[in-house]
């Protein structure tokens, strides 16, 4: 048996949200990204996970050397407290420029921004000393069908990624499927269509995935099937674990709050595939319900690993031989139920 390892684990400043719906303005006052970094130190997180402008404010409007001395600041910080950067994402989807997509948009001009943006991301995670980019491809997708020509997105994807590949021969790329939402329909719905487009670019070694539970479940997908799938490609890099109530919006609930058995079977995946020991990280992609006091406001965090590490302990222990006899005889009602006392506990 392998021996057990540590998780380690992190989040983003965007994972202590202030509450803002499309319906409603914040519930909780705006903290700065310091009070964000200190709640990370305190709850004992390894790593924090940035969009390009969370390292850098208004990263449009600065030149590179001030990219260059914000991030070291910021790399100065997170030594301090004995942190690392996760990853680093360009935020492609606040821009004007991006409002009917970032590297599939219809005007070469917005999609040449696209990609400069892009580019400067790469610059700020090499000054952070973080190797993996993060795409979730927020507006490569369209509202009307017909307003875009699909066909031809797929090779805006590819060259951009191209150009990402080739500004930064270390930076691999790790892209976050999401089926719908803000676009209708996204073009990189699924881990299977991300690793698809891996294949056609000029270093599919360095191109790789991120499962968030959530968008796989908007997908109709168990995300679990989605973690055994990327590792058989040895392309998960890092992972968003949250949890989803159905097919609605996108709701970041904490890890296993609407459906532990889903939660549980991820958590399995994740050992059998030995996640995490090439130094990946669990990323806790959740957000505060609404309803947050101030007072309550890191719980989701805190409740989140906790359950992962309450479902690691529940994978650790599956009575696997009792399960493996009882696959031997078909006998799926008792596995079934196998699994359900198994979760219940005694
Ligand atoms: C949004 C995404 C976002 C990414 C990072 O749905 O999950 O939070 O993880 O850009
Ligand atoms: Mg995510």
């Amino acid at each position: 048996m392998p021996k057990p390892h540590a998780y380690r684990f992190c989040f983003g400043p965007w994972n202590l949200s202030e509450g803002q719906d499309p319906y409603g303005p914040p519930t909780r006052p705006a903290q700065t990204f310091d009070w964000k970094l200190n709640k990370l130190k305190e709850l004992g997180f390894d790593a924090m996970m940035f969009h390009d402008d969370d390292a850098v404010p208004d990263v449009d409007n600065k030149s590179a050397a001030q990219l260059r001395q914000e991030a070291k600041e910021l790399k100065r910080k997170l030594d301090d407290g004995g942190l690392v950067a996760e990853i680093v994402a360009p935020r492609l989807w606040f821009d004007p420029r991006t409002v009917d997509g970032a590297y599939t948009n219809t005007d070469p001009k917005c999609r040449k921004y696209a990609i400069e943006r892009s580019l400067r991301c790469i610059d700020i995670a090499n000054h952070l000393d973080c190797d993996l980019i993060v795409l979730w491809l927020a507006r490569e997708g369209s509202y009307l069908r017909e307003s875009k020509n699909a066909r031809k997105c797929m090779d805006y994807l590819v060259q951009a990624i191209d150009r990402m590949l080739a500004h930064d021969p270390k930076v691999r790329i790790a892209i976050e499927p999401k089926p719908n939402e803000p676009m209708d329909q996204a073009y990189i719905p699924t881990i299977g269509h991300a690793l698809a487009l891996a294949n056609l670019t000029r270093d599919p070694d360095r191109v790789g995935c991120l499962i968030e539970s959530a968008h796989a479940l908007l997908a109709g997908l168990d995300p679990a099937d989605e973690i055994d799938f990327a590792c058989t490609f040895g392309k998960l890099w890092s992972i968003h674990l949250n949890d989803q109530n159905g097919l609605k919006f996108d709701q970041d609930k904490p890890f296993g709050s609407a459906n532990l058995r889903v939660a549980f079977n991820q958590v399995r995946a994740l050992e059998r595939n030995r996640y995490g020991r090439k130094g990946e990280y669990v990323a806790l992609d959740v957000h505060p319900f609404r309803t947050t006091k101030v007072e309550h406001w890191t719980l989701h965090l805190e409740n989140s690993r906790r359950t992962f590490l309450r479902l690691v302990d529940k994978a650790r222990t599956f009575p696997e031989a009792e399960a493996q006899a009882l696959i031997d005889e078909r006998n799926y009602g008792a596995l079934d139920q196998l699994v359900i006392e198994h979760l219940l506990g005694q």
